[in-house]
């Protein structure tokens, strides 16, 4: 349970990040503000001449200007960020800590700050246990189109209480809108943007923090993201995505209707819209990475800087690939294999004012925030999904020994809906109605009393479920279970064999099992899934949660394996459709023993690890030591192989309920 000095960092946290660019206001907030000197206080911080170079920077005017839009991929912006952001995560204490934020907060650019201060207190073991509030009701303009903007704005004005419905964008006529409830997902895409809070590509060794596996993580979180993806598309009648090409054009335009808090709207694609060079970097730039990329992959090995060669043909090898291709401060080279995902972001993003004619802002591709929004957030993760494929596809397949685990079978799996009037084996999703707070999208401070000013949104969801698995096992023993699912049938209604249907898995959870000898029957609920993450807590809600437990009316339980990165639970189960579609459901149990990274966490620790499957944990390793996606990420030639014991897949329908 929280103490008083918990609550009440928590609470200042809390207001730190309200109203994020306008100046602070809270009494307490402005007496640190005024009163606190980093020059004064050099001595409490790991690099006093650091601490001097941005003081310098932000008295001198350059540092981003407030009003500019903070854009992590540009490298002046990113090089500030990381100087702010060491000096942050490297304070002394946690009073310094908090304290250099609040200075820092109302003198520099507001999201440059926030997204600082929060892989900062993400990272700080002091603040373990700390929540934020949901990415969008932080920077709400990065979250909402400028239709609901506007209307909280005369909300306000007239003061006026008000519910504003937000629409997907796009309209009927485009097809790509059918799947637009999922790349617009706001639980979505702020999983995007924390994963890559808990993951930058611009973590550096010496922070101390080894990122377990970062480089997988960034190929599995993405390639579950397209196998989802694809599986809304079948759902909604559209054929699976398509790779971007270089060569192509950029089929699917986009027009977010959104704009940025400074007034400048997030430009337009129209459909086609060919590549274009930048000034800094050419098509032909991109081409070379991808050769010598695929050229490594074909090859089993990347050269590294210092001319070695690093074997690509054992489990380890994804992560080695993972890092070449985002690129990451991890890669072996980036001469030589350049920055190929980061960079088609830009190229993206700026596809429409390559040359930098138009002064066009930022495009949503160039934000972690926004980038699912646009249909070639998946083309251009399809390109890159697929390289992995290439490598994972060289490697030998899994023989039935690697499979086995002798004495244990699965001879019955059955999934069934937790509501009475449920069919067994069929799964219910639907779509919610969910209000965001708004407050901090328009001016004005939060008062007791003031205006509520929400928008709705409609998010998929669906009824919860539990897997009922009948093991059989001849001793004692650790077992873990790995459940995925896929649409049986493909766009032109065949069947989708075993080797091709493996790569559209959809990991719905992963959890270790004490088994007994004899007969057991595992239940487990959906809810439990380690995949996902429950629903966050809104700001105000946390606000009443803090007071509450202040004024002794109630306790606040700290949470210090609460993750912000993770999937939203709502999305488990793609949205089938209206008719019932079919899905495959791959349950297998293997021996924990095995799979477990030695010395590893025991079985009941794991239980309290969340969004272990997309986001991996924060520091230490991840206790599944065996390949993500396992035991179907690699070729499998031969069926039969998987037709062993302790391995069943059933047919399951989702029904979308609308
Ligand atoms: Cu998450 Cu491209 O890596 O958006």
């Amino acid at each position: 349970m929280a103490d008083e000095t918990f609550l009440k960092r928590q609470m200042l946290i809390l207001k730190l990040l309200r109203h994020i660019s306008e100046p602070l206001e809270d009494p307490e907030l402005v007496q640190i503000k005024d009163s606190y000197s980093p020059l004064n206080s050099l001595s409490v911080y790991k690099d006093p001449q650091l601490v001097q170079k941005v003081v310098r920077k932000l008295e001198n005017g350059q540092m981003l200007n407030r009003d500019n839009i903070f854009v992590l991929f540009d490298p002046v912006h990113r090089r500030q960020m990381i100087d702010v952001f060491e000096i942050l995560y490297f304070a002394n204490d946690y009073d310094t800590f908090f304290k250099t934020a609040v200075w820092l907060r109302d003198r520099m650019n507001p999201r440059q700050f926030l997204y600082a201060f929060s892989v900062a207190l993400l990272h700080r073991k002091d603040c373990r246990g700390f929540t934020l509030p949901p990415a969008y009701e932080i920077t709400p303009h990065m979250f909402l189109t400028t239709d609901v903007v506007r209307q909280a704005y005369q909300a306000k004005m007239t003061r006026t209480p008000k519910v504003i419905p937000m629409q997907f964008t796009g309209s009927v006529r485009n097809q790509e809108q059918r799947v637009a409830y999922f790349g617009e997902d706001i639980g979505m895409n702020s999983h995007h943007s924390h994963w890559h809070m808990d993951f930058p590509f611009w973590w550096k060794p010496e922070y101390g923090v080894e990122k377990d596996r970062k480089g997988e993580l960034f190929y599995y979180m993405h390639h579950q993201l397209i196998a989802r993806f694809d599986a809304e598309r079948l759902s909604n009648y559209l054929p699976v995505v398509e790779p971007l090409d270089w060569e192509k054009p950029i089929v699917q335009g986009f027009a977010p209707g959104a704009m940025y808090e400074n007034g400048q709207e997030f430009p337009v694609r129209p459909d086609n819209m060919n590549f274009h060079d930048l000034p800094w970097l050419t098509i032909e730039d991109m081409k070379g990475y991808e050769d010598r990329i695929r050229d490594a992959i074909a090859s089993g090995f990347v050269i590294s800087v210092d001319d070695s060669l690093v074997y690509l043909n054992d489990t380890r090898g994804i992560d080695v690939l993972g890092a070449v291709i985002e690129s990451s401060e991890h890669s072996q080279n980036k001469e030589l294999y350049g920055s190929l995902h980061n960079n088609a972001h830009v190229l993206l993003g700026k596809v429409t004012d390559y040359s930098l004619k138009y002064g066009l802002p930022p495009g949503v591709m160039e934000h972690f925030e926004t980038a699912t929004r646009d249909p070639a957030f998946f083309r251009l993760h399809k390109l890159v999904d697929n390289l992995f494929k290439e490598h994972k596809d060289l490697l030998p397949p899994y023989t039935k020994e690697d499979l086995a685990f002798p004495g244990v079978s699965i001879d019955a799996v059955k999934v069934v809906g937790t509501c009475k009037a449920s069919t067994p084996n069929q799964l219910v999703t639907y779509f919610d109605e969910f209000n965001i707070d708004l407050a901090n999208a328009v001016e004005g401070h939060y008062k007791e009393g003031d205006v509520q000013i929400k928008a709705s949104v409609n998010r998929l969801n669906h009824e919860p479920f539990k897997y009922v698995i009948t093991v059989h096992s001849d001793k004692v023993a650790e077992g873990i279970v790995r459940i995925f699912i896929a649409p049986k049938y493909d766009w032109f209604g065949e069947v989708v064999p075993l080797d091709k249907i493996r790569w559209s898995l959809i990991e719905l959870d992963r959890f270790p099992v004490h088994l007994r000898q004899g007969d057991n029957v595992i239940v487990r609920s959906s809810q439990d899934s380690t995949v996902t993450i429950p629903e966050p807590r809104s700001y105000p809600e946390l606000i009443k949660e803090i007071e509450d437990a202040l004024n002794g009316q109630d306790e606040y339980a700290i949470d210090k394996y609460h993750r912000h990165c993770g999937y939203p639970h709502r999305l488990l189960l793609p949205k089938g459709t209206s008719g019932g579609m079919v899905f495959n459901l791959y349950v297998t149990i293997t021996n924990y023993e095995q799979d477990k990274v030695h010395p590893g966490v025991t079985v009941d620790e794991v239980d309290n690890l969340t969004s272990l499957g997309y986001c991996g944990v924060l520091d230490g390793v991840i206790p599944d030591g065996r390949p993500m996606g396992y035991p179907y990420d690699r070729p499998i030639p031969d069926k039969e192989v998987f037709n062993i014991p302790n391995s069943k897949v059933i047919e399951v329908t989702i029904k979308n309920a609308k």
